[in-house]
């Protein structure tokens, strides 16, 4: 893919780019926690957005899109939300000069290999990309970290989507073979080893393509964020439901829209599985680990409402095929993937079964992925 877009933007601009690659990512567990400040288990993956760019000396951004064929140009001086993908670019040049950083035109060719809206955050890639080029190019001084918050920044602005903050900081924070529990609050983060020669995580596409605009997304967070306000009268010291425990909750029922009931008891719910989660991975215990991966899914599907008929059947099926030891649904939901951690062995057999029981019921055949946990955002030529 290096090679690929860096003829592709000699032919299109006749010099020279710099190439960076930011990849995709996986969430082992703990899903809708990070804009309830709570903890994620995410890592990078082998697929990637890639950007050629080189400065223009203009005030102007050139873009050309190579899995889109479309090609755009915009000014610098744009501060709202225009059109489409664009938003991702206008938003991320947006905020860095906001935060007083001077940056110049650019031309630049993008392309990549993470399948749109299959809930692997092609879109934090895309800005974990161009940012680190900016940063690159301009010698702007951004951390990964401030790169992150731009990403989520851009999301909330121009995308409109009131996200946390777990892809921008997987795309730019990642590490080969392994994951990293982050702590969405003080943003302190381990790496764990994800290092399981005999198994492999396969991610299952339910061919129903996400989108998080305009989805229920949003909603779920005013939720998660009511619940908390009532809690709050009898704790002040609660300040997101990752400082609300179970018997807490339980106690106040009553006074929970039942449905803002069901979302707080998933996240506080996630929370212990979460945490129970990674002592399991640090003892090498998969089993366990499966087991959690189940229980999230259901929470997902009965209690927070973001799974769909496709998701629950990839789910419910993974459990009864031979070798799979957890599946669930992964990422913000309403479609997209779910991740399965399947014995090396079994992994060809799972695919067949899986993909011929999907394709039984809904007449397609589910496109797979498996993947390998990789580096985070960098400079590749
Ligand atoms: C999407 C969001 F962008 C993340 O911030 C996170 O909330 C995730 O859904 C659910 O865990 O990917």
């Amino acid at each position: 893919m290096t090679k690929k877009i860096q003829q592709a933007f000699r032919e299109r601009f006749n010099k020279e780019p710099l190439i960076i690659g930011a990849p995709g990512r996986v969430n082992l567990i703990g899903e809708h926690t990070d804009y309830n400040y709570g903890f994620v288990l995410p890592g990078a993956v082998d697929k990637r957005i890639y950007v050629a760019i080189a400065p223009n000396g203009t005030n102007t951004v050139n873009v050309f899109a190579s899995q889109f064929n479309e090609s755009y140009s915009f000014s610098l001086d744009i501060t709202s939300p225009q059109k489409g993908w664009m938003n991702y670019l206008l938003g991320v040049s947006y905020h860095i000069q906001q935060q007083g950083k001077k940056i110049g035109g650019v031309d630049l060719v993008i392309d990549g290999d993470i399948p749109v809206g299959a809930g692997m955050s092609s879109s934090a890639a895309l800005c974990s990309a161009y940012g680190f080029a900016l940063n690159e190019l301009f010698q702007l001084g951004l951390s990964r970290m401030d790169l992150a918050f731009i990403g989520q920044k851009t999301e909330h602005t121009f995308v409109g989507v009131k996200c946390g903050i777990m892809d921008q900081f997987a795309s730019l924070h990642g590490k080969k073979g392994h994951v990293m529990k982050l702590d969405c609050r003080s943003l302190e983060y381990e790496y764990i080893p994800f290092d399981f020669p005999g198994y492999k995580i396969v991610l299952v596409n339910s061919m129903v393509s996400h989108s998080l605009a305009g989805s229920e997304y949003n909603v779920r967070r005013q939720q998660c964020e009511e619940g908390v306000a009532i809690l709050q009268k009898h704790y002040p010291d609660i300040k997101s439901l990752r400082d609300v425990e179970p018997v807490q909750l339980l106690q106040h029922q009553a006074e929970l829209p039942p449905v803002v009931f069901d979302r707080c008891s998933f996240i506080v719910y996630e929370k212990e599985r979460l945490l129970a989660g990674c002592e399991a991975l640090k003892k090498n215990d998969l089993a366990t680990f499966g087991k959690l991966m189940f229980a999230t899914h259901e929470g997902l599907s009965k209690k927070y409402s973001v799974s769909c008929t496709e998701l629950d059947f990839l789910a419910e099926c993974a459990q009864h095929i031979t070798g799979v030891v957890g599946a669930r649904m992964m990422g913000g939901g309403f479609g997209g993937c779910t991740i399965n951690i399947v014995q090396a062995e079994a992994v060809d057999t799972f695919i067949q079964k899986i993909q011929s029981a999907f394709n039984g019921l809904f007449r397609i055949t589910p496109e797979v992925y498996v993947t390998q946990i990789e580096d985070g955002t960098n400079i590749l030529s």
